[in-house]
């Protein structure tokens, strides 16, 4: 009998549909076109981002696309296009008519769309070389909105080297490649158990690379570089395997047997200094443990899951996220691991934005959203009006918000929405709204969003001020960090969580996957203080809620366990905690 395989497609990740539309709403700018449109193109690129599911997936299963924040009728077409065939015509199209290396320029720092069509238009600049004999010759400073100081910058920029690129991954990306991945080795003959392990199944912030482990025959690895996204074959030999996808990212895979599977998991899961603790501890014990199994003399003693080869060193199982080497060994030895905190322990969302100031969707599709998933409160937590671009809310507006709340939760929408504010923290620590309009809030999270340069000493000045003020629970993302492209503000956080116990402040782990700040080691240092953290999604749109689960690891890889985290209180409890 001949099996007909159908031939295998390209798996279309959220990150290729995003990265299309910021393109296209790229060459769109420095075409000069309608600004509304590169709104919506932007918009929905972050939508798409924010999906804790592959749109192909979506698709494939058939639901509607237009449903989704921000995204029309057209917008989902092109969505469809791209999981269809992996191309946009658009854009292609307008690559077409666009100079090659005008999107290059955009790039430049300093430099942006606006920029670069301007210089285009008027100079006639198409590459970075003209750009750079351009401002050599001082053409550009007389350009409106440049200036002689611009100009210079803009050489420095030019002559300067590339910057490093980062080639770790925030793990809400490598998640959606390990969920393509495993689903292509489970659908390969022979496999029997298949996980993702290394960095990502310790749910560390960011992977930088994917270490795949499946049990079965050494024939899987030929499946495997069959794969139609890997683009280069690093290594290759019967149970081990190393490519590189299209994306650039790297995987290896080991192929195992079923008894040593366990063994090989806890190898590969890591982290190495975990891996060198536990090795040390067996080594103790007259055992020799490795990925194969845990041995004494030449007779395997455990291997084929997690639980035997811990078992086998006197332990019980350490969760993946504990597996650092910062203690876990002695309190598993102890018996005081943590119980740690879990998604089902959380009883609602604290922090969520809606249309009012910079979210996709409006405070009824938020709060329908948020019952869905079973809540029992969601807090609606809109910026203030210091935040400009985020279309912050001024006291009138939020008064009227806060009016429509009290209507809404009158009408009995099945959960209780909690009237909030995520309020800026002016330069001076001062808060962006009145006291007596803080003073109606359920919670009030207060964060930075502007001024990051200050020295330590002041920007911890600055956040203890404004902890200072009776009205603030929560302080917001305390470091302002964003992964791969900025970190956070020079500030002093041991005593900024001081300065939380001492006041009765809590404080945030921002679910964001950009952001996931507190991070897990300020987390736990949070917990060991006494200060209660609040795990919250920051969503922009119905579907950012469920960026929290990403909160939840940073929490678990913190020691964190149910008490430890606001947001797992029942309404009762939490509003007495709220109490200041
Ligand atoms: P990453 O990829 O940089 O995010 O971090 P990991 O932890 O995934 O590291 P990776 O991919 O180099 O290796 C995967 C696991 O394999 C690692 O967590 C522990 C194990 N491993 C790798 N090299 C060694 C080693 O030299 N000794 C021991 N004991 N384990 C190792
Ligand atoms: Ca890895
Ligand atoms: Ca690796």
């Amino acid at each position: 009998m001949t099996l007909v395989v159908a031939p295998r497609e390209r798996v279309i990740h959220n990150a290729d549909v995003a990265e299309s539309f910021y393109r296209l709403a790229e060459l769109l700018e420095i075409e000069g076109a309608n600004p509304f449109r590169i709104r919506a193109y932007r918009r929905a690129a972050a939508t798409i981002e924010d999906l804790s599911e592959p749109a192909a997936a979506l698709l494939a299963r058939g639901e509607t696309l237009s449903e989704l924040p921000g995204i029309g009728e057209d917008l989902a077409g092109k969505i469809a296009e791209i999981c269809r065939t992996g191309r946009l015509k658009a854009l292609e199209e307008l690559e077409a008519r666009t100079p090659s290396d005008l999107a290059r320029l955009a790039r430049v720092p300093g430099l942006g769309p606006k920029r670069v069509k301007v210089l285009h238009e008027v100079l006639g600049v198409n590459s970075v070389e003209d750009l750079a004999n351009a401002a050599a010759a001082g053409r550009v400073r007389g350009l409106p909105h440049f200036g002689p100081a611009f100009e210079q910058r803009l050489l420095r920029e030019l002559q300067a080297p590339p910057p490093e690129t980062e080639t770790r991954l925030r793990i809400s990306v490598a998640e959606e490649y390990a969920a393509a991945l495993l689903d292509h080795l489970r659908s390969l003959p022979g496999v029997g158990e298949a996980v993702a392990a290394g960095s990502f199944r310790r749910r560390r912030e960011t992977v930088g690379d994917l270490d795949m482990l499946v049990s079965g025959p050494a024939s899987i690895a030929d499946g495997f570089v069959d794969y139609p996204e890997v683009a280069k074959v690093l290594a290759k030999g019967p149970t081990r395997v190393t490519v590189v996808l299209k994306s650039g990212l790297q995987v290896d895979l080991r192929v195992v047997p079923a008894e040593s599977f366990g063994a090989a998991l806890v190898y590969f899961t890591g982290s190495k200094a975990h891996n060198i603790a536990l090795r040390r501890r067996a080594q103790g014990k007259g055992l020799k443990i490795n990925e194969y199994g845990v041995f004494r003399g030449e007779k395997r003693v455990a291997g084929r899951t997690e639980a035997e080869v811990y078992r086998a060193v006197g332990l019980p199982l350490i969760a993946p996220e504990l597996r650092e080497d910062r203690g876990e060994i002695a309190a598993a030895e102890a018996e005081r691991l943590p119980v740690l905190v879990q998604r089902a322990d959380l009883r609602g969302d604290l922090h969520a934005h809606t249309r009012a100031s910079d979210g996709k969707s409006t405070l009824a599709e938020m709060v329908e959203a948020a019952r869905a998933l079973g809540y029992e409160y969601l807090a609606i937590s809109d910026h203030s009006k210091h935040a400009v671009i985020a279309h912050g809310l001024d006291a009138a507006r939020l008064s009227a918000q806060l009016d429509e709340i009290d209507a809404l939760n009158d009408a009995g929408p099945g959960i209780r929405v909690l009237k909030s504010c995520e309020v800026d923290i002016l330069k001076t620590g001062k808060l962006d709204l009145p006291d007596s309009l803080l003073a109606r809030l359920d919670v009030v999270t207060a964060g930075v969003h502007s001024d990051f340069a200050l020295s330590a000493a002041d920007q911890t000045a600055r956040l203890l001020k404004a902890m200072d003020n009776p009205h603030v629970h929560i302080l917001a993302h305390p470091t302002g960090r964003l992964i791969g492209e900025r970190s956070g503000y020079r500030v002093e956080l041991e005593k900024v969580i001081a300065g939380a116990r001492d006041r009765g402040c809590f404080l945030e782990v921002n679910a964001h996957p950009s952001r996931l700040d507190l991070d897990d080691v300020h987390a736990r240092a949070a917990k060991e203080a006494g200060v209660l953290i609040a795990i919250s999604s920051d969503a922009h749109s119905t579907v950012g809620l469920a960026n929290i689960r990403f909160g939840v690891d940073q929490a678990r890889r913190g020691w964190l366990e149910a008490n430890d985290v606001l947001n797992t209180r029942r309404w009762p409890e939490l509003k007495t905690l709220l109490d200041r």
